[in-house]
């Protein structure tokens, strides 16, 4: 699973570096996976730094971590790498079904609704929300949309989930949030009073829908008929992210 990169990231021993896209202005990161990541290791109290200049991994995705030396790419498999390292397994407690559900809701998550909210900010909305919610996007990526959405659009076709009629996917998104919410319940977290890896996965999905996804067709229901979503965004902020209003970056003054 290690990476390839040529470039040397120095960093202490034991201590994560954790490249990412720089923060967003409502969510410390505008993508799911490098939040979902960065709120494991808040849980799981590991040393991390955080490098904003190199987003993008060996494997052409974001995020990605330097650590101890070596390259290794995809959230969940950093995630896993680091609970075996230092022997941080929140999930422990559960029951093998409690598990298994657990996943298959993540992977709906990860691979389904994820989907949903990238056509929406790339395809629906031709990439123009981005900089509502990120001010640091690559110079240039302006001039560059149409080929960017392009290619978004091929990649969400070869998924599968692009080649349906935009109804047809914001109604898929709306079925997905409501199996989420309905598994949920009034739990405080995904799979009951204490969290685990899993919700930092969900959360890293669901805290776009409540902040950096403004004008979602998403936007009420997650205020009303979902707000147990909602709240779950809060308490795991709320808990790992006392510092929240201090990794956001202020909104840019002249967007040229
Ligand atoms: N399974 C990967 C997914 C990472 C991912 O899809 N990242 C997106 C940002 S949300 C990305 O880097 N996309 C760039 C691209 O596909 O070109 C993980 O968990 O890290």
């Amino acid at each position: 699973m290690s990476g390839c990169n040529k470039k040397k990231f120095p960093a202490a021993k034991d201590v994560v570096l954790l490249h990412q896209l720089d923060r967003g202005i409502f969510t410390p990161s505008i993508s799911p996976f490098p939040l979902k990541l960065e709120t494991y290791m808040r849980m799981a109290g590991i040393s991390y730094e955080n490098d904003f200049k190199n987003p993008m991994g060996p494997k052409g995705k974001t995020p990605w971590m330097t650590f101890n030396g070596n390259d290794y790419c995809d959230s969940q498999l950093c995630l896993e790498l680091l609970a075996s390292k230092f022997q941080k397994d929140f999930s422990s407690d559960l029951t093998a079904e409690e598990r298994a559900i657990a996943r298959s809701f993540q992977i709906m998550t990860e691979e389904h609704l994820y989907w949903v909210l990238v056509l929406w900010r790339w395809v629906y909305t031709k990439g123009k929300t981005l900089w509502d919610v990120q001010m640091n996007l690559p110079t240039g990526l302006r001039l560059v949309m149409p080929l960017a959405v392009r290619r978004i659009k091929a990649q969400a076709s070869a998924q599968g989930l692009g080649r349906h009629s935009k109804d047809d996917v914001i109604e898929m998104g709306r079925k997905d949030l409501r199996a989420i919410s309905d598994y949920l319940g009034t739990k405080p977290y995904f799979t009951g009073d204490k969290p685990t890896e899993m919700d930092c996965a969900m959360f890293g999905c669901l805290a776009q829908l409540v902040w950096s996804m403004q004008g979602s067709p998403y936007e009420e229901q997650m205020k009303g008929e979902f707000a147990n979503l909602k709240e779950f965004c809060e308490r795991m902020k709320e808990k790992f992210w006392p510092d929240w209003d201090q990794c956001l970056s202020p909104p840019r003054l002249n967007v040229s």
